[in-house]
């Protein structure tokens, strides 16, 4: 079994090497059981009118969608395009999802770069700042080029086919702004190696990851055993299981897929998520909210995190405040 949280490249090549036998080949390399490992359901050719109550009725069921992206012009996206368009601009990378220290700024140019191997970590980084371990992989999953490049969003579908999504199902250009402005869209570009650990998303919204270049491993938990891969400490990692915190690690399900470029993956609200970038890749990833979840994500946004939610009205750009109609400050 692998015991660190970021693996070399030589362990994720012998969790491909394992792939290549079917997804139950994991549970080996995880030292689990086999009946542990189950795959994630496949699907095309969605009938809307099924799909809410058949897959998003909680706590639901994720599956990979195979005929949702065939059409987006964002399928050309690759690492020399991307770097032509936002070369220029900086941007955050960090070791891993939800690691609040070790954020760096640095150019899109160089990171693109350092994504492809043609770069190492230290020739990243600015003079000064701390080296980080040649293990730790940077990953840039805070760029966010859509507010200044709005023509992005011609390049993909905000809603896919098979789904309701109220962010998009509204009508009105004054909403759509404001929904924009909020920030449901995610570009994920990493290096092999990139790591999201076992995480649920914000407020409870569903979304989707649509795989544009490069492969992913995803492990999935239902909301319904979150707790028994959750500690102090922090998520469990698949692949260094740690026998005292995870006491009941050998009954969890996880549900296994390797997303590949034109798959989508569609995650209901609460789903338990582990991405491994096995090669250099680029996801879009968008927050869906229809009846399904609406209750929930109303209820953690409006009521429970309300102070979140005002500080964020609070601090966006004057002309957007001004175009949805804030009129208020915060108090220092
Ligand atoms: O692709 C990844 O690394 C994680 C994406 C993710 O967690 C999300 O979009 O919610
Ligand atoms: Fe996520």
């Amino acid at each position: 079994m692998i015991s660190k949280k970021f693996l070399t490249d030589l362990e994720i090549d012998r969790i491909s090497h394992a792939l290549e036998d079917g997804i139950s080949s994991l549970a080996r390399v995880m030292g689990v059981n086999q009946h542990q490992i189950e795959p994630v359901k496949k699907l095309s050719q969605i009938k809307k009118s099924e799909f809410g109550t058949y897959f998003l009725k909680y706590p639901g069921i994720p599956c990979v969608v195979s005929d949702a992206m065939t059409h987006w012009p964002a399928m050309q996206w690759d690492f020399q395009n991307l770097k032509d368009r936002f070369g220029n601009i900086e941007i955050m990378v960090q070791p891993s999802l939800r690691e609040k220290e070790n954020k760096y700024t640095v150019q899109f140019r160089d990171y693109i770069e350092y994504v492809l191997g043609k770069k190492n970590a230290s020739d990243l980084l600015q003079v000064g700042e701390t080296t980080i371990p040649s293990s730790e992989r940077l990953y840039g999953l805070a760029f966010h080029p859509f507010s200044t490049h709005p023509d992005l969003f011609n390049e993909f579908d905000e809603c896919p086919y098979f789904v309701e999504d109220y962010f998009s199902g509204l009508i009105g250009e004054r909403f759509r702004t404001a929904m924009r402005a909020f920030r449901h869209h995610w570009l994920f570009i990493g290096p092999k190696g990139s790591l999201s650990q076992f995480h649920s998303d914000h407020h409870d919204v569903m979304t989707y990851l649509a795989q544009i270049k490069g492969r992913k491993l995803v492990l999935l938990v239902s909301p319904n055993e979150t707790e028994k891969i959750t500690s102090p400490e922090g998520p469990l990692n698949p692949f260094s299981i740690c026998m005292h915190t995870f006491k009941s690690y050998k009954e969890v399900t996880f549900f296994a897929a390797v997303l590949e470029p034109g798959q989508m993956l569609f995650l209901p609200r609460g789903w338990n998520h582990y991405v491994l970038g096995l090669t250099p890749s680029i996801t879009l990833s968008k927050d869906i909210v229809n009846i399904f979840n609406f209750g929930e994500y109303f209820l953690n946004l409006f009521v429970r995190d309300l102070p979140y939610l005002a500080t964020k009205l609070n601090h966006l750009p004057a002309h957007v405040k001004k175009q949805i109609g804030i009129n208020w400050k915060i108090r220092d």
